[in-house]
C-alpha cells in the first residue's frame, strides 16, 4: 500500500495522529520511508550521490535504521557551498515555497518545500501546538517572525491546521503586541523566549491587568533558554511555558515539542529521524549520552536532508514519556557546539552564565557577556539588569549582590569574571533571537 507521507484535507486530530503509534509499528513506518528518501537523494542530489560513492555505499545498504550511520554526514557548509538551489531533490515547477536563513556569517542558506512538505510542516506543527495543550477554539498570537525565517509562518499554518484562530502579527511592535493581548480573548502566545520577556516587563510598565488575561500557554522556541529561565517566566507571567525546536534545514518549527510533562522535546520522529553523535568523532552515541544532534528527514521532498548535524547539544531520553506518547524525547538544547567561547582557556556556555545569574535573588532574566582583550589577557564581563528595590539599596547592600553573583558565577565557570548591575531595561531587547554575547577581542 503507498504510504501517505502528505496528511490528507481531513481535520486535524491528536489522537489519530502518529504520536501514539505502537513502537514496532513505528520503527517499520520509519524506515519504509528512510528507504524511500535516501533512494529519491541519491537519484537526485548530486553531492549526496558523490559522498555516497566515496563511502562506497549505495541505498541498497539501507536495510534496517541501524544502517543510516554507514550514510556520509551531511553540515551547513553543504548548504552554503551548493547555495542556492543545490541540494534541492524537486523540479522547479513543484517547489511552491522558499525560507532562507542569513546565519551570522557568510552566504545565507535556501531552504525548499513542496506542496506536501508544506502540509507535512503544517501537521508537525500542529500537533506540536496540541501538545503545549493549545485547541482548536483557542486564539493564538503568533510573534515568531514572518518573512524568511521559518518560525511566523511555520507556527501560523500549525495553528491553522490543528483549528486555532491566528492573528499573525509577526514580531515587534510591542505596543501594538499589547492592544491584540488585551483586546483579542488571546490564550496562547508564540514567541523567542526572550522577545516574550521583553512583553512581559513592556506590559506591566503599561499597567495590563495581565493577570485578567485569558493568556494561558506560552510556546517559545528557536533560541536556547534555561529550566532557570522558565521557571522565572512561569512564575511572573502566570502560564505554562513550553519549549518547542527546530530548524530551517530540517523543516523550521516541528521538529519537536514538549508536552504537557514538560520533561524533554518529544521529536515527531515519523519525519524526522534523530541520532546523537560524538561531534569530535562522528560517531554515535547510545541513547542517554550528551553529544550532537543528527536529523534525518524521512519524508521531505523538495530537500531532504541524510544526517544533518545540528551542532545542537542534547541527548535522546530513553525512559517513556508521562503524557503517553510513543515519540522518544531529547534533553532541551542549552547549547551549541559553536556557541561556547573560550576566555583564559577555559571553554564558557551562555546558558551556563544564565543559570548561575538567575538562581541569585534581585536579578532580572536579562543578561549581555561582553568579551575584551585588554594586553594579552581576556576579560569577560557579564552585565545583568538588578530590580529597582536593589538599585535603592545601600552601597553595601548592591555591592554584597554583585560579589553573590561574581562567586555564583566563578562556582559554575571556574574563573572569576566582572560583573555589572545594570538598571532595568538598560540592555538591548531583540524581537527575534537574542544576542547574549559581544565578542570584541580581535583576531
Ligand atoms: O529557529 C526554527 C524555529 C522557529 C524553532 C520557531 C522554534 C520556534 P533557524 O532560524 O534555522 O530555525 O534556527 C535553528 O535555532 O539549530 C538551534 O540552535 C536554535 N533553536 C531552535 N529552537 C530552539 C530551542 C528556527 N527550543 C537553530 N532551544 C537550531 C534551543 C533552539 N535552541
Amino acid at each position: 500500500m503507498p504510504d501517505p507521507v502528505a496528511p490528507s484535507a481531513q481535520p486535524f486530530s491528536p489522537a489519530s495522529a502518529s504520536d501514539y503509534l505502537p513502537g514496532p509499528q513505528l520503527r517499520a513506518l520509519q524506515l519504509s520511508r528512510l528507504q524511500a528518501t535516501v533512494a529519491r537523494a541519491y537519484e537526485r542530489v548530486p553531492l549526496f550521490r558523490e559522498r555516497c560513492e566515496q563511502h562506497g555505499v549505495t541505498p541498497a545498504a539501507i536495510q534496517g535504521l541501524d544502517d543510516l550511520r554507514h550514510l556520509p554526514f551531511t553540515v551547513k557548509d553543504d548548504l552554503r557551498e551548493t547555495y542556492p538551489f543545490g541540494l534541492f531533490a524537486s523540479p522547479r515547477e513543484e517547489i511552491v515555497r522558499l525560507h532562507a536563513s542569513s546565519g551570522t556569517t557568510g552566504k545565507p542558506i535556501v531552504v525548499a518545500y513542496t506542496h506536501d512538505d508544506l502540509a507535512v510542516w503544517s501537521e508537525v506543527v500542529a500537533r506540536t501546538l496540541s501538545a503545549c495543550g493549545v485547541h482548536p477554539g483557542d486564539t493564538v498570537q503568533n510573534a515568531f517572525g514572518y518573512g524568511l525565517f521559518t518560525g511566523g509562518l511555520g507556527a501560523h499554518y500549525g495553528a491553522e491546521r490543528l483549528g486555532a484562530t491566528v492573528i499573525p502579527i509577526s514580531g515587534g511592535n510591542t505596543e501594538r503586541q499589547m492592544m491584540v493581548m488585551r483586546d483579542l480573548g488571546v490564550t496562547t502566545l508564540c514567541a523567542t523566549p526572550s522577545y516574550f520577556l521583553h512583553l512581559l516587563e513592556r506590559a506591566h510598565a503599561a499597567g495590563l491587568d495581565w493577570p485578567n488575561l485569558p493568556l494561558r500557554v506560552g510556546v517559545f522556541g528557536a533560541e536556547p533558554w534555561t529550566e532557570a529561565m522558565r521557571q522565572r517566566i512561569e512564575r511572573e507571567s502566570g502560564i505554562r511555558a513550553y519549549d518547542i525546536y527546530g530548524l530551517s534545514e530540517i523543516i523550521g518549527p516541528g521538529v519537536g515539542s514538549e508536552c504537557c510533562a514538560q520533561q524533554g522535546l518529544h521529536i515527531f520522529e515519523d519525519h524526522f529521524y534523530p541520532e546523537i553523535i560524538d561531534p569530535a568523532t562522528g560517531e554515535p552515541l547510545p541513547d542517554g549520552e550528551e553529544g550532537e544532534l543528527v536529523l534525518t528527514t524521512l519524508s521531505k521532498q523538495a530537500m531532504p536532508m541524510i544526517r544533518y548535524r545540528t551542532r545542537d547539544i542534547t541527548a535522546i531520553i530513553p525512559e517513556p514519556c508521562d503524557c503517553g506518547r510513543t515519540l522518544r524525547r531529547i534533553q532541551r538544547i542549552g547549547r551549541r557546539s559553536d556557541d561556547m567561547f573560550i576566555i583564559r582557556g577555559i571553554n564558557v556556555f551562555p546558558a551556563q552564565v544564565e543559570t548561575a545569574l538567575l538562581a541569585v535573588e534581585g536579578t532580572l532574566p536579562h543578561y549581555q557577556i561582553t568579551l575584551a582583550r585588554q594586553g594579552s589577557l581576556d576579560q569577560m564581563e557579564v552585565a545583568v539588569e538588578v530590580t529597582e528595590s536593589v538599585l535603592s539599596d545601600t552601597v553595601g547592600g548592591m555591592e554584597a549582590l554583585r560579589k553573590r553573583l561574581a562567586d555564583a558565577l566563578e562556582h559554575v565557570i571556574g574563573l572569576r569574571v566582572g560583573v555589572r548591575l545594570a538598571e532595568p531595561q538598560s540592555l538591548p531587547r531583540s524581537e527575534g533571537k537574542a544576542k547574549r554575547v559581544i565578542d570584541n577581542r580581535e583576531g
